[in-house]
């Protein structure tokens, strides 16, 4: 746990009590704060842990008590503009209290060095990386942040901690000047919280602010916004600004040639590795260009990180394979929770057999209108499920409304007798919210409903045998 030194006897105010909130609130407590805590949901949540906790969502406005906080510290959930600004934000401007987030806490009261990484897809995948190449290499570091560790669960001694940061986190932070800051693409995602792509993109960009001269951008330059990004760090003279692709060696940067890793940062081509067949794909060159690039700016060597990326096995629910039956592979991309992301899916397959649909995002289906001729057939799901059954009967794709997913799965199966199919993938290119709790529980559902199907072929083929 992070000890927050500079908040004893401070009186503050945390905001939302999901895993964020919780850590916050258990680092001021060991530190000596007064704390209050408010959360929207449930009446036990507002657990009253020192300042009195009354609010009237009526009046909106927090009893007199928290006009005199020092500071607000919110979590990522709370919006703080767009589509509407929450009560206790407004709360906090009305009466200037400072408005703190928890990475700002990290990295405030931390020696270690301050590893950001973030971008609409692969954060989680290059922070897992980053992080077990780090250890394998026996370096003293850490992971979490939008991973799944709160930052203040973090230990206080390490000497790296490697951050994955989502647009939610960096909107409220103030502090950032990350030793390591990395950003690996934008797509639009979470236009409703950022009041449009312009301000995605505005606040993708902070990763890179607050710099001094020993801090090291790596930026991958493969879509538009993210290359005029690098451009414009450039024009500002952002030290250390270094530029990697999953498509080909940028000029002085890091990316791939063939199958082959290139660090070209001296300008003569460095070879590093070849692609690692467990992660497969562009995108995922993509990823181990970053990954690298942060490794080679914090002293690990190339033998070491070659050695790190072999034994990395994935992170589940991003084109994990969990079974492959008759010769079919049954994917779980449960983790797909836009366009992009499937896209990357359906580029890896020729015959799909495609179970998608959930919580639609601002793009919708007709962005993947170049892959349809690889679908044999699709089940659609969620709330998505109508408007993208129309407009994938209309590109003459065969496709059903699923009633279920466990049915999508099982009806998957039989049809996958029916005709040539590579791949059964999940991979929704929505979140999943309007029929599962995340999108851990939709993966680990899929999972369970292949490894049913896979058990009773073996017993059947048993009983057969006996
Ligand atoms: N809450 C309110 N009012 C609101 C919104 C939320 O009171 O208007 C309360 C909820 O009732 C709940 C709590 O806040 O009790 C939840 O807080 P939170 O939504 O900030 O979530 P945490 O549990 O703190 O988890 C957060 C990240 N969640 C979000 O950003 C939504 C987790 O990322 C992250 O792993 C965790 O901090 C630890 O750092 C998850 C996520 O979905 C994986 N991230 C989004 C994504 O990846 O797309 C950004
Ligand atoms: P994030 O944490 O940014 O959501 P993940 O590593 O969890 O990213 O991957 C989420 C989804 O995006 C998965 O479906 C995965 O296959 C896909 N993906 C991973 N890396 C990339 C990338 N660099 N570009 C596009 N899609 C990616």
């Amino acid at each position: 746990m992070i000890l927050l030194g500079s908040y004893k006897n401070k009186r503050v105010g945390v905001i939302g009590l999901g895993k964020t909130g919780c850590a916050v609130v258990d680092s001021l407590r060991a530190s000596g704060a007064i704390i209050g805590v408010y959360d929207d949901s449930t009446q036990e949540k507002k657990m009253d842990v020192g300042l009195s906790l009354l609010y009237s969502s009526e009046n909106d406005v927090f009893s007199d008590d928290w006009k005199s906080l020092d500071y607000i510290i919110v979590s990522p959930g709370i919006h703080l503009l767009w589509p509407q600004m929450h009560p206790a934000v407004r709360f906090a401007h009305r009466y200037g209290i400072p408005l703190v987030n928890d990475i700002d806490l990290l990295r405030q009261n931390i020696s270690g060095v301050g590893i950001g990484i973030s971008g609409t897809n692969g954060k989680s995948t290059v922070t897992a990386l980053t992080g077990h190449v780090f250890e394998t290499a026996g370096r003293k570091s850490c992971v979490g942040g939008n991973l799944g560790t709160p930052v203040l669960s973090l230990s206080p001694n390490d000497d790296f901690y490697i951050l994955e940061l989502s647009s939610y986190q960096l909107e409220s932070c103030q502090v950032l000047g990350f030793d390591t800051a990395v950003l690996l693409n934008i797509t639009p995602d979470h236009l409703t919280r950022h009041g449009g792509l312009s301000g995605y993109i505005a606040v993708k960009q902070k990763i890179f602010a607050n710099f001094r001269p020993t801090s090291n951008a790596i930026i991958a330059v493969d879509d538009d916004h993210c290359h005029q990004i690098k451009n414009f760090l450039t024009t500002v003279n952002h030290p250390n600004v270094v530029s990697i692709s999953g498509k080909y060696v940028p000029d002085s940067g890091i990316g791939w040639s063939a199958n082959a890793l290139i660090d070209n940062r001296k300008g003569s081509y460095n070879y590093i590795c070849d692609r690692n067949d467990l992660l497969d794909g562009i995108h995922n060159r993509q990823n181990i260009a970053a990954a690298y690039a942060i490794c080679a700016l914090n002293g690990i060597d190339k033998r070491e990180f070659c050695e790190g990326l072999l034994s990395f096995k994935g992170l589940r629910h991003r084109q994990e394979l969990v079974a492959t039956i008759n010769g079919v592979k049954y994917i779980n991309d449960s983790k797909a929770t836009n366009v992009q992301s499937t896209e990357q899916a359906l580029m890896r397959f020729d015959n799909i057999i495609w179970i998608l649909g959930g919580l639609p995002k601002e793009e919708g289906v007709e962005k993947l209108v170049g892959y349809f001729s690889k679908i044999k057939y699709a089940f659609l799901m969620g709330e998505a499920a109508n408007d993208w059954y129309k407009i994938m009967r209309t590109h003459r794709v065969k496709c059903e409304i699923a009633k279920s997913l466990e049915l999508a799965v099982y009806n998957s199966y039989k049809m996958s007798k029916l005709m040539t199919v590579d791949a059964v993938l999940l991979s929704p290119a929505c979140a999943s919210f309007d029929q599962f709790k995340n999108f851990e529980e939709r993966g680990d559902l899929f999972r369970k409903f292949v490894q049913e199907i896979e058990t009773k072929i073996t017993n059947s083929s048993k009983s057969q045998r006996e």
